[in-house]
């Protein structure tokens, strides 16, 4: 009896101090832990996709949990000194078989469908060829003849250079801001080229929903619909090397008006042979 009532009484504590945890977490930090909704239909698709994922996996170990605590409980060794000794059973054989394999169908078909939409690169407007470097990015438009070569801040780059006179709290947005960013229209859908020009990088940006593989020799194709202005910050995803951490990716989605003035810049500020040319070395080897 006194053992029942202790296991009673650490369940109760223990989901009371669960509920608590639940309630006392406020509603911003369960969408800065979550996957990010992003700001393309594709990350939207994204995020849809994973949380019927999440969902199916807490029903799914709710039950298992459930049944595993209704066992240790109202069938342990106390309760039950002589154990029963059926074996098997047609009917739950055939269930956790056609279960498991409805819930797979479930999961299948909407994963592929959005991957097929993923890669439909059909009436794109746009095209930027992102290329990969040890260590930093450049990115072409073709429509333009536009050559961003996108590398490490010199902010953040004196704070690795000059790490013990300058620290790296003083410097907005460390390792995370370029010299110059992806500058694209919102609301067009862009189709981005991508590939790798010395070893494998990866193009990754969250709030897109998209990580592209970057690999030498070939083109992955991917697209993007911006549909709300803003700065988004990303990262090379794949090891590439010791300046791995050192080449980080922003892309700055401007209303097509406002993109095509800053395409008019770029061209007024980067005539003449100069601009193809590839940027020193962004650590100075
Ligand atoms: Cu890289």
């Amino acid at each position: 009896m006194t053992r029942r009532r202790a296991i009673a009484g650490s369940l109760t504590i223990l989901g009371a101090l669960l509920s608590a945890a639940v309630l006392a977490a406020p509603a911003r930090a369960a969408s800065e832990y979550n996957l990010p909704y992003g700001v393309t239909p594709i990350s939207h698709a994204v995020y849809r996709l994973h949380m019927l994922a999440f969902w199916m996996m807490c029903g799914i170990g709710l039950i298992v949990f459930g049944l595993i605590f209704y066992s240790v409980i109202f069938h342990r060794r106390s309760r039950h000194p002589v154990p029963a000794k059926f074996h098997e059973n047609t009917v739950f054989e055939i269930v956790w078989t056609i279960l498991p394999f409805f819930i797979l169908v479930i999961l299948a078909v909407p994963a592929a469908r959005l991957l097929l939409r993923m890669e439909n690169l059909r009436h794109s407007q746009l095209t930027v060829r992102i290329t990969g470097y040890q260590w930093l990015w450049r990115y072409t438009y073709p429509r333009y003849g536009i050559n961003v070569y996108s590398r490490l801040s010199n902010s953040s780059l004196a704070a690795v250079q000059y790490g013990r006179h300058l620290s790296p709290y003083a410097v907005p947005h460390y390792l995370r801001s370029v010299s110059h960013p992806m500058v694209v229209p919102t609301g067009e859908k862009i189709r981005l080229l991508v590939t790798g020009g010395d070893v494998i990088h990866a193009w990754w940006v969250p709030a897109l929903g998209l990580q592209i593989d970057a690999n030498p020799g070939l083109i992955n194709a991917m697209w993007i619909k911006i549909l709300k202005p803003g700065v988004y910050r990303g990262a090379c995803n794949q090891i590439c090397g010791w300046g791995h951490g050192y080449m980080p990716i922003v892309v700055v989605a401007k209303p097509p008006q406002q993109f095509l003035e800053w395409v008019r810049h770029w061209r007024a500020m980067h005539r003449g042979p100069g601009q193809g040319d590839f940027p020193p070395h962004p650590l100075g080897l």
